[in-house]
């Protein structure tokens, strides 16, 4: 894992008196096709949290969705600011649920019927791992950030924050498949002007990551298909 820094930050283009963030993040030492062979650098979430209490924002709260589909939550990471909410519709034909009690804020919105919603509204930061407690296979993550300004990667692994105000900021970074030790050395104290900032490469690596099972929401491990939703396609 390397940060190339070159010899110093550039300055991105300023836009109207709009400070943005940019840069772009790679995946390496990893043993997944889609990263190794086709560079999917998608699912990097980076905020910036500002380092000087008096400059913190106020934060609006923000609503996106995150769909049961085909046995998947899409997308498979998403981000939201503290006090956001996340609606989760069910598209598939059988009932599904989603919860978290590994980390970030635990929640359980109960089993729902096919083509039905529920949400839920996250008060504290952290990285929340959800889970469906019918299908085992089925995760996702919802980072909880406490700042407006944040980002996560798509496929191509560049990225912009837009509207930061000049000022200091802490760099934070999560990558579902980075260890926590990792991540933390990434982690930099950043000064953005007001005609924005273009970071370095970020390099991230995979190394020392071992996939893990999880337990169900009442901390057991999954059933075998019960039956008691068989019929309904699950
Ligand atoms: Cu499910």
């Amino acid at each position: 894992m390397t940060w190339r820094w070159g010899i110093c930050f550039s300055l991105a283009a300023a836009s109207l008196g709009a400070a943005t963030v940019s840069g772009q993040v790679e995946l390496t030492n990893s043993l997944d096709p889609t990263v190794q062979k086709h560079k999917n650098y998608s699912g990097v979430v980076l905020w910036l949290e500002p380092v000087e209490r008096a400059a913190s924002p106020a934060i609006a709260p923000k609503t996106v969705k995150v769909v049961q589909q085909d046995k998947h939550f899409l997308p498979h990471v998403v981000a939201i600011p503290v006090g956001g909410t996340v609606d989760l519709p069910n598209n598939d034909p059988f009932w599904h649920n989603a919860f978290s009690n590994f980390s970030g804020e635990p929640f359980d919105i109960g089993l729902y019927a096919p083509l039905t919603s529920r949400s839920h509204t996250f008060r504290h930061a952290g990285i929340v791992r959800v889970f469906c407690n019918i299908h085992s296979t089925m995760s996702a993550i919802i980072a909880v950030v406490p700042t407006p300004y944040y980002v996560v990667t798509q496929e191509e692994g560049k990225f912009g924050i837009p509207d930061v105000p000049p000022g200091d900021y802490q760099l934070r970074i999560f990558y579902e498949r980075a260890l926590p030790a990792n991540l933390k050395f990434l982690e930099r104290r950043i000064t953005v002007p007001e005609a924005g900032l273009a970071l370095p490469l970020i390099s991230i690596s995979e190394t020392g990551f071992a996939p893990a099972s999880h337990l169900d929401k009442h901390g057991k491990p999954y059933a075998p298909a019960s039956g008691l939703y068989i019929g309904n396609g699950q």
